[in-house]
C-alpha cells in the first residue's frame, strides 16, 4: 500500500511518525510544506522539514514539538549579548542543521537533495520530500501590521495578531518537484495529515498541477480540530477571524472536492446530514496523538480503511 502523506509542522509530524511505524519504508513518502521557510541570521531555516525529520528520527523535543531534545541555547544567549535577534529560538544542536543546510544549498544543492542526505544520516528510511525546490514563502495578512512573513506572525507575535488572509509568495512560478509528483502519482492513496490547512497544507495544494493529480486519487484527511479547538497553534483562531465557525464541516468545506474521507474525533457532534449532502465519508475515532501508541493506532486504522475501500 503506497501512501503519499501531506504534512506541515507539529501535528502533521505526529501522524507521519505513526504511518512510518505502520508502513514499510518504501511505502510511505511524506511531502512537506516549505512555505514556513525563511532566512534568519544568514541561515536557511526549514522548520516543517526539520520538525518532520526530527520527529521521525525520534530526536524531537517532545514538549515543544519543534527543535531537538536535550537542547542547549548557549549560542542564542551570546547572539543576544551581541544585540542579535533571539525571538526565534535556535538551539546549539539545531544550529548544526541550519549551518550545514545553508552551506550545502549555497554550494548549489537543492533542498530535496539536502533533505535526502540528512535523512540518511539521521537514519530515516522514508522519503521526506520538500514540496518544491523553488522558493515559496507564506505571508499572513494581519489587520494590525499588514502582510507579515509567517514566522514573524507565528513566533515573533505569538499569533496574537488578527488575520485577514494568506499569501504564498512565489507560488505562481514554483513547481512541485518531480519526486513529489511521482510520489503522488504512484501512490494508492493520499493522506492529508492533521496540520493547519491554511498555512501548512494549502501551500502544497496550491502548487501547479497538484490538485489535478489529486483528483484521481483516494484522499483521506485527519481533522486538525477536536471539539472545534486546535491541539496547538492558531487554527481555531484563524477560522474565527475568517468568520468561519471552527468545526468538522469547516475542514470538509475547506478541502472541498479533493477530499474523499475525513477522520474526525468521536467527541465532535457532527451534523450527519453532512454525509448525505456530500460524498465525503466521515469516520469518527480518537484522533488525539499524544504518544507513539496513539499515532500507530490511528495510522493503522487509516491504512486498514484504505485497504478495505481502495479505488481500483
Ligand atoms: N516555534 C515557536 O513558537 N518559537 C520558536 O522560538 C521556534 C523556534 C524554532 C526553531 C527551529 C524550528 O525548526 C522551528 C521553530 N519553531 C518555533 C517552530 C516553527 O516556527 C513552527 O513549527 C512552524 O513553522 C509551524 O509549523
Amino acid at each position: 500500500m503506497k501512501i503519499a502523506a501531506l504534512a506541515g509542522g507539529v501535528g502533521g509530524a505526529k501522524l507521519a511518525q505513526g504511518l512510518a511505524k505502520v508502513l514499510g519504508s518504501d511505502e510511505l513518502s511524506i511531502i512537506v510544506n516549505t512555505g514556513d521557510d525563511f532566512e534568519h541570521l544568514g541561515l536557511y531555516i526549514s522548520p516543517d522539514i526539520d520538525t518532520v525529520c526530527y520527529t521521525l528520527a525520534d530526536k524531537a523535543n517532545v514538549s515543544l514539538g519543534w527543535g531537538l531534545k536535550d537542547e542547549t541555547y548557549k549560542a542564542l544567549e551570546k547572539i543576544g549579548q551581541l544585540n542579535g535577534p533571539t525571538w526565534f529560538k535556535i538551539g546549539d544542536s539545531d544550529l548544526a542543521t541550519h549551518l550545514m543546510r545553508t552551506q550545502k544549498m549555497k554550494s548549489g544543492e537543492t533542498l530535496t537533495h539536502v533533505t535526502r542526505d540528512f535523512c540518511e544520516l539521521w537514519g530515516i528510511k522514508n522519503r521526506v520530500l520538500p514540496m518544491s525546490d523553488d522558493p515559496v514563502r507564506t505571508f499572513v495578512d494581519t489587520k494590525e501590521k499588514g502582510l507579515l512573513p509567517f514566522q514573524e506572525y507565528f513566533v515573533k507575535h505569538q499569533f496574537e495578531l488578527c488575520i485577514r488572509g494568506f499569501y504564498f509568495k512565489g507560488i505562481d512560478s514554483a513547481s512541485p518537484t518531480k519526486e513529489v509528483i511521482d510520489a503522488i502519482k504512484t501512490s494508492d492513496a493520499v493522506i492529508i495529515c492533521p496540520s493547519n490547512p491554511f498555512v501548512s497544507i494549502d501551500p502544497i495544494l496550491s502548487l501547479r498541477g497538484i490538485k489535478d493529480i489529486l483528483k484521481g486519487k483516494n484522499v483521506i484527511a485527519v481533522s486538525p480540530l477536536i471539539g472545534g479547538k486546535a491541539i496547538k497553534g492558531p487554527l481555531a483562531k484563524m477560522f474565527r477571524e475568517m468568520n468561519i465557525e471552527p468545526s468538522v464541516r469547516a475542514i470538509t468545506d475547506h478541502y472541498g472536492e479533493i477530499l474523499d474521507c475525513l477522520f474526525f474525533d468521536q467527541i465532535d457532534q457532527v451534523d450527519m446530514a453532512l454525509e448525505e449532502h456530500s460524498c465525503i465519508i466521515l469516520r469518527a475515532t480518537n484522533i488525539l496523538l499524544p504518544d507513539i501508541e496513539s499515532r500507530i493506532r490511528l495510522a493503522a486504522e487509516i491504512v486498514e480503511f484504505l485497504k478495505a475501500t481502495n479505488k481500483d
